[in-house]
């Protein structure tokens, strides 16, 4: 996601042809209920189930949460149902106060004046003064009361603080039962630091989720307004487009007006982590002005996203004073928006990074919220001639020293990863990470294995997303074909996700995750025997493939036809297969009865394509 990208305005309406927001009808929300060890009878974890012509059914992962319940109305004005709120209400460690939030001078832009070091931390004091944050709040979210939570003081809330206790959470169960794996084993990749599972204390809507290489690979896509123009309801509106296709988490990068309301508005409507950089709402505050930044604007704003419940945060703390010059004699420099920030701060005061230097109190902030550091790569390569460079790889060495102090303070952390990478250097990219890193999740975007196709970056980063996500990267960051050159649209996120999906999906097939092939294996045996209708519906994407086969055969018969438009009624290999099979059947599976027949077959002239009767 290079600098100069943003999202424009999308539609306001979903293509919703079923009534529930799903594309077919043969997908259906389903849940799975209990838990493994018995003892939380109340999980109901959901997942998309397509129903089979033949009566069968196949169980996929799903993440477009609620939305896609017919029994659900969505309001977008009273949020998604809290569904975490009774778990971290029973857990007794958090408190509610009266928090900063809904400050009006948060959604403006010009912030130059010093702001109140206290904010959010103090108690009452900390709070928007007489009123408090709550009748503020009501003003961006009107929808649900709501004040902000965090640790009482000293407990450890994170899902990395109970791991490592030995508790096992509620969401660690959901998440285990969502990928059909044990508990335990959740609780010891998370206490590992080789997973983490993000959901803030303040984010009770979110349905949990595990990123890590034990587990299916998760894509995230990025969405956020242009300066422009861009409704509330179609930021929305965007987030659970881009779940419905199949995102994992969903990245906010809003920029300008309305940033604070906006994302309160996401976060109540978000059944999946949210992600944000922080670095770019606190550079808005100072005019855009790198060098007016500092620690305090920052920590203010981050505590403010903390308090809303942002799930996980890019901070680009690995940018230091002394990697800055390793970027001068490199093809594209520094492409990092993030990145660039920093580099420019750095420079303008020839100070270190204050991410940097603050980072052991960034972690005490974010650790009472449950806030999951995603370490950023502002030194990732923006091209094939910079990959894998001394900048980069000091900048990686940084971030395992990082990572290192975050999760000895109980913090959640992945660690970011490029960028532009040809495919004969992306393995050790991931050699890497696991060795400096000490295997915590990476989170790669792409990579791009070769620079000469804009227009078709999906296609670029898509290959080298699905090689580095086999080797063991734990989530890819989606790339639309509009990168590098302009805003993607609807459409482009869709693309962006699909594709992405398709990566996610094949690295799952090769590490050989247990139960991915069956969705696989369903969808060939489907294609075999000609049930066309079964075919689009598994598909990742079921709209596209319909409407392909109805280009050259719309008729309805062509749905149950034995053959299709490609080789037509005569010549089709899939047929032909069924001939060899009706023929040869009874034999197939016996030595004696095979040899028999190769024996017959190369009598018979060695001809694989049988003549076929009119
Ligand atoms: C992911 C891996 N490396 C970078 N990313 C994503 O790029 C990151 O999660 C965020 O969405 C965006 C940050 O871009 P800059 O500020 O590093 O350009
Ligand atoms: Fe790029």
């Amino acid at each position: 996601y290079d600098a100069q990208q943003q999202q424009q305005p999308a539609a306001t309406t979903v293509a919703d042809s079923t009534g529930t927001g799903y594309p077919t009808p043969a997908w259906r929300k389903a849940y799975r209920t209990g838990s493994a060890a018995g003892s939380r009878p109340d999980l109901r974890v959901p997942y998309r189930e397509v129903r089979l012509g033949n009566g069968r059914t196949v169980p996929l992962y799903d993440t477009s949460g609620p939305y896609t319940d017919p029994e659900y109305t969505a309001d977008v004005r009273r949020g998604l149902p809290p569904l975490r709120e009774g778990w971290i209400g029973q857990r007794g460690d958090t408190e509610e106060y009266h928090g900063r939030e809904g400050r009006p001078e948060d959604d403006g832009l010009k912030h130059t004046a010093p702001r109140g070091g206290s904010a959010g931390r103090g108690g009452p004091g900390g709070g928007a003064g007489a009123g408090g944050g709550l009748a503020n709040l009501d003003a961006v979210f009107p929808g649900r009361p709501r004040r902000p939570r965090r640790a009482r003081e000293g407990a450890a809330v994170t899902q990395l603080g109970y791991a490592r206790r030995g508790v096992v959470t509620a969401e660690m169960e959901f998440a285990a039962l969502r990928e059909g794996l044990d508990p335990e084993l959740v609780r010891t990749e998370i206490a590992a630091g080789r997973a983490v599972l993000p959901v803030n204390v303040n984010h009770p809507e979110v349905e949990p989720m595990l990123i890590g290489s034990r587990f299916l690979v998760k894509i995230n896509a990025n969405i956020g307004n242009s300066a422009v123009t861009s409704s509330i309801e179609e930021e929305v509106e965007k987030m659970s487009w881009a779940t419905r296709w199949g995102a994992d988490t969903v990245m906010d990068l809003s920029t300008g007006r309305n940033i604070h309301t906006t994302r309160e508005w996401i976060l109540r409507n978000s059944p999946v982590p949210i992600g944000t950089v922080p670095l770019y709402q606190a550079l808005e505050k100072v005019d855009g002005k790198a060098e007016d930044l500092g620690w305090d604007v920052y920590r203010d704003t981050v505590i403010e996203q903390c308090e809303q419940g942002v799930d996980y945060m890019t901070v680009h703390a690995g940018v230091l004073l002394r990697h800055v010059p390793l970027t001068a004699r490199r093809k594209t420099g520094i492409v990092s928006r993030g990145g660039s920030i920093m580099a420019a701060w750095c420079l303008a005061h020839h100070q270190e990074n204050f991410l940097y230097s603050n980072f052991e109190e960034l972690c005490d902030i974010l650790r009472a919220y449950d806030v999951t550091y995603s370490l950023g790569d502002g030194l990732r390569p923006g091209s094939i001639a910079d990959a894998n460079d001394e900048a980069q790889f000091a900048e990686l060495t940084t971030l395992g020293e990082l990572g290192r102090i975050a999760r000895a303070r109980d913090v959640q952390v992945m660690i970011e990863g490029p960028g532009h990478v040809p495919m004969h250097k992306i393995k050790e990219n991931m050699d890497l990470q696991k060795e400096i890193c000490d295997e915590a999740p990476f989170y790669t975007l792409g990579p791009l294995t070769t620079d000469v196709a804009p227009g078709y970056d999906h296609i670029t980063s898509g290959i080298g997303a699905a090689m580095i996500a086999w080797w063991g990267t734990a989530m890819l960051c989606y790339v639309t074909p509009k990168e590098h050159l302009g805003l993607p649209d609807r459409d482009d996120v869709k693309t962006g996700v699909i594709t992405y999906k398709i990566a996610a999906h094949a690295a799952d097939l090769a590490k050989g995750h247990p139960g991915a092939q069956d969705w696989d294996d369903a969808l060939s045996d489907a294609r075999f025997e000609f049930r066309w209708e079964d075919q689009f519906n598994l598909a990742l994407d079921p709209e596209t493939a319909r409407a392909f086969h109805d280009e050259t055969l719309p008729a309805e018969p062509a749905k149950t036809a034995h053959f299709c438009s490609m080789c037509g009624p005569k010549f089709c290999s899939m047929k032909i297969s069924h001939g060899i099979r009706e023929e040869y059947g009874a034999a197939l599976d016996a030595e004696a009865g095979m040899r028999a027949k190769s024996a017959e077959f190369a009598a018979a002239g060695n001809r694989v394509y049988l003549p076929l009767a009119d």
